[in-house]
């Protein structure tokens, strides 16, 4: 298909006359038609991975490259005065996840396409992905996101399924969506809808009527926290999603040839955390339903399904009252008794329980009894979760335990997001890598060519000035590509510790304020959303907008520091953030983040990791050397133990160390207080003195210490270049195309 002759066909148009939205359109439909050009892999056996989030980002760019054909275009476009960056930016960015969980869905669809596995995604179609972000008053509001325009990338299926409720049934829907996998197959991500849903319920900012189910079904992506009225709606929404994915799966099965009792031999289920744990009882209704006996569906579902846990914080371990269960779908209820009876007869520790004493259903403990496998999303986080978060599942099933390190796909978050670097590489090392990403460790014999590295230090430099060109036009916000770019963007969240990262912003501040000016500026950037109904992670918000504003105009000191925090941090503008990036902050609390996925993006595009030994952080570390990023803060068993014995004692932090009472009495100073709110900042004050639950203070010094010997090296220029040359040429482990070569081989068991 070639593009002048469709733009034609449509609008009797030469490129050149057309506007971006036209020539998006038309792309739109190019890259459909090749798409399904592609053979697809119809293996008997085939993975689905099923998850409540894909947060798949703009696909233009990323199916152009996918399919071979983005130069191609890039160039005809460029031919006739149009630029492709300006295309792209006409594709609304479909949210349809919180963050690292989401992403990981979409990185995984990516690779399972590229390495030509037949494999789907199951999921739904939410109208609205994460809210908007918007700043007023130095506070977050939230406005719907709509994505889903007449012409996208959805193509609706004549698949429809029943789904029962109480007292209620609907009709599914299947959307598909294009999974195009570089130089290879196409799969298919589906996404699942009702036809009734009704956009105009939706009230003042992103609040609705949360009673009538027909109408809001999916009309929403959940943020990761809310209230009991949403959280059985999500139950809604995830028996809707699993019994649709149930469904389709044992349709396709029998299609290919099964007889049902062989459906492991077919079909592996992939759970993405406890979202869809539905997926187990709703399968074993189903195979009963069908005349297979309890036991064995009970079997063959367990022999199915396999299970990734991406947390060990307990607040964030689904447990449903079984009430909800029994309002939305009372028929799992029989099941998950029996499911919970057996485990009770089999073991004698309530701690392995389904359905514990309040009448709660844990559904990770689902998951763990009657799934295959269990894994954990870096080898840190899969240790803690046999040792202590799990330990009792792992001494009964120490066979079903195993790690899978997170990645994430290098076309996106290389190829599409940093051409210059891309071209470079390929012009040392040749291609291969772009197939093979170990192939990258041949960059380390250029470790000491200078030539090289200043090349690489133009590059980053350039990508600096992309990004603040890019700053200034999106959201008119002037930063200088001379100063070190300092970066945290991820969920708002108190265990990752944005709230460390804006104390020692004060601190800096005191500090230059005393007349102790830092030798290169300082430009710490932040992107965070958090959760509507979390407070604290609010009033976070609130603190560093409140810096930013007084710091930028305070003459004496915005020429070493500025503070940048960027309104709607999304995948998009991720992909011009993380190739600027000087240094990558990446500093939860040890123990606390599971993985972490935006380390591994910021590595591979030259970032200088800053963190603690906290997920695959670790990992790193053990790839790069001491000499190649900034390790900082208590170890995990430390922290553990200190949760253990409760020893730890905030308030006596803050009277002992003098800078950490400096700073922390900042944040209600009466300059803060001149352009914040009292409330606000009374309270985050208060949490950090008397709670401080994901222990900053402890940290505190150590922080100061290696952030401030970062910026330092940083000065040696030739010396931090090669600090990012190691750091690139060991990013090839964590593409996703080994993640999800590791998955088959030890999970799925696909040809
Ligand atoms: C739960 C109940 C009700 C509403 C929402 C939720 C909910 C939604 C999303 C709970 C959790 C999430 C997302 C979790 C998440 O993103 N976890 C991250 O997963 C990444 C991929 O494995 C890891 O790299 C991160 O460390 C982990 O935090």
């Amino acid at each position: 298909m070639n593009l002048q002759n469709v733009l034609n066909d449509k609008y009797g148009k030469s490129i050149k006359d057309c506007s971006n939205e036209e020539i998006y359109y038309s792309l739109l439909e190019i890259v459909k038609s090749e798409a399904a050009k592609k053979v697809s892999n119809n293996d008997k056996k085939k993975i689905y991975y099923i998850s409540a989030e894909f947060l798949i980002g703009k696909l233009l760019s990323n199916n152009l490259i996918n399919l071979g054909i983005y130069d191609e275009i890039k160039t005809i476009l460029a031919e006739n005065g149009k630029d492709i960056c300006e295309i792209e930016e006409v594709e609304p960015e479909p949210s349809l996840g919180n963050g690292g969980l989401g992403r990981l869905a979409a990185c995984f669809l990516d690779s399972i396409a590229t390495l030509g596995l037949n494999g789907s995604g199951i999921g739904i179609n939410y109208h609205y992905g994460l809210f908007k972000q918007k700043f007023k008053d130095n506070l977050q509001t939230e406005e719907p996101n709509p994505w889903i325009e007449e012409k996208s990338w959805l193509t609706k299926t004549d698949k429809t399924y029943t789904i029962n409720f109480r007292g209620m049934s609907v009709k599914s829907r299947m959307y598909d969506i294009d999974v195009t996998g570089y130089d290879n197959c196409t799969n298919k991500l589906h996404l699942f809808d009702i036809e009734t849903v009704d956009e105009s319920i939706v009230e003042d900012g992103i609040s609705f009527d949360k009673e009538d189910i027909e109408k809001n079904l999916t009309l929403f992506l959940y943020p990761d926290d809310s209230d009991d009225a949403g959280r059985l709606l999500r139950v809604y929404q995830q028996y809707f999603m699993v019994s649709s994915g149930a469904q389709l799966i044992l349709e396709e099965c029998i299609a290919n040839g099964s007889n049902l009792y062989d459906l492991p031999d077919y079909a592996a289920i992939q759970i993405n955390d406890t979202h869809p744990t539905m997926v187990i009882p709703e399968l074993i209704r189903l195979l009963c339903e069908r005349g297979i006996e309890l036991d064995d569906a009970i079997n063959i579902v367990s022999r199915t399904c396999a299970y990734t846990n991406h947390t060990i914080l307990a607040e964030a371990l689904e447990k449903w009252p079984i009430s909800y269960l029994n309002k939305a779908v009372p028929q799992l209820v029989p099941i998950i008794e029996i499911l919970d009876d057996k485990v009770r007869r089999k073991f004698d520790n309530e701690k392995l329980a389904i359905i514990d004493k309040d009448d709660r259903v844990h559904m990770a403990h689902i998951c763990i009894h009657y799934s295959y496998s269990v894994n954990g999303v870096a080898s840190l986080h899969t240790d803690i979760l046999k040792e202590t978060e799990l330990s009792d599942f792992y001494k009964i099933y120490p066979d079903k335990f195993n790690n899978k390190t997170n990645g994430i796909t290098f076309r996106r978050w290389l190829l599409h997001c940093n051409p210059e670097l891309t071209k470079f590489i390929t012009s040392l090392i040749g291609n291969e890598f772009k197939r093979n990403a170990d192939e990258l460790k041949k960059l380390a014999e250029f470790a000491d060519d200078e030539k090289v590295l200043k090349k690489l230090l133009d590059i980053k430099l350039n990508c600096k000035k992309d990004l603040c060109e890019y700053l200034k036009r999106t959201q008119n916000l002037d930063i200088s590509y001379d100063s070190i770019f300092d970066i945290q963007i991820k969920r708002l969240h108190e265990y990752k510790r944005q709230q460390l990262n804006a104390l020692y912003i004060i601190h800096k501040y005191l500090e230059i304020k005393a007349g102790k000016k830092p030798s290169t500026p300082i430009t710490a950037i932040f992107g965070a959303k958090a959760a509507p109904a979390y407070i604290i992670a609010q009033d976070i918000i609130h603190l560093i907008l409140c810096l930013q504003e007084i710091i930028n105009n305070d003459p004496e000191v915005s020429p070493y520091l500025k503070v940048v925090m960027i309104e709607n941090y999304n995948v998009t503008n991720a992909e011009h953030l993380i190739p600027a990036c000087d240094i990558s902050e990446q500093i939860s609390l040890a123990s606390k983040e599971a993985s972490g996925t935006g380390n591994m993006k910021f590595m591979l595009n030259g970032a200088v990791t800053l963190g603690t030994e906290d997920g695959a952080n670790v990992e790193i570390h053990d790839l790069v050397g001491d000499d190649n990023i900034y390790i900082f803060g208590d170890s995990s068993e430390t922290v553990v133990k200190r949760y253990a014995d409760s020893s730890y004692d905030a308030s006596s932090y803050y009277e002992e160390n003098e800078d950490i009472k400096a700073a922390v009495d900042f944040i209600t100073s009466e300059k803060l207080l001149e352009v914040g709110s009292e409330e606000h900042l009374t309270r985050l004050q208060k949490e950090l003195i008397n709670k401080d639950w994901f222990m900053t203070f402890p940290d505190f010094d150590d922080y100061i210490e290696k952030k401030d010997m970062a910026f330092k090296d940083y000065e040696d220029r030739l010396t931090w270049a090669r600090k990012m040359l190691i750091n690139i040429s060991q990013a090839g482990y964590f593409s996703s195309d080994r993640t999800i070569a590791e998955y088959n081989r030890d999970i799925w068991h696909l040809d």
